[in-house]
């Protein structure tokens, strides 16, 4: 099996804008959504995600302050993955270059939509930026995204 790299950005610039930021490239046989919102809540009464595996969330009032819900939407051939192994790592590119950091992969829905919202990603802290992110699926499918931070 080769390694698929599509470096998409580099031959369809499009940054997408936060506080909804989305972009979407193919990574192989799969298209990989990128969506950078705002930080969601995974306990509480209004809870709007349910963990179904991976890493332990980033809760929105935990030690991280996070302030944004930076996941990932996989589908294949029209259908949504939902037991894909999911890495992702993104880093600052302005206002000032960034190491890469690794983001602890949840494997969660929204909370009363289903499997089929199946997501991965994790809430985190960002500040204002440009950034881009590498999602990379089962292993050998790898994307990398832009988007910008603007709060
Ligand atoms: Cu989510």
């Amino acid at each position: 099996m080769a390694a698929v790299f599509a470096f998409a950005s580099l031959l369809l610039p499009r940054a997408a804008q936060a506080q909804n930021a989305s972009t979407t490239a193919m990574a192989g046989a799969y298209s990989v959504t990128l969506r950078v919102l705002p930080a969601e809540a995974f306990n509480g009464p209004h809870a709007a995600m349910v963990r179904d595996g991976g890493a332990q969330p980033e809760q929105v009032n935990g030690p991280m302050h996070p302030n944004h819900h930076m996941v990932a939407f996989i589908k294949e051939h029209g259908a949504p993955v939902e037991n894909a192994r999911v890495e992702i790592s993104y880093r600052r590119l302005s206002p000032m270059k960034g190491a890469w950091k690794h983001l602890p992969v949840v494997r969660m829905h929204m909370n009363g939509k289903g499997l089929g919202t199946t997501h991965y990603g994790n809430n985190l802290a960002l500040g204002p930026g440009k950034y881009e992110a590498r999602v990379t699926v089962n292993g050998k499918a790898s994307v990398l995204l832009h988007f910008t931070v603007s709060n």
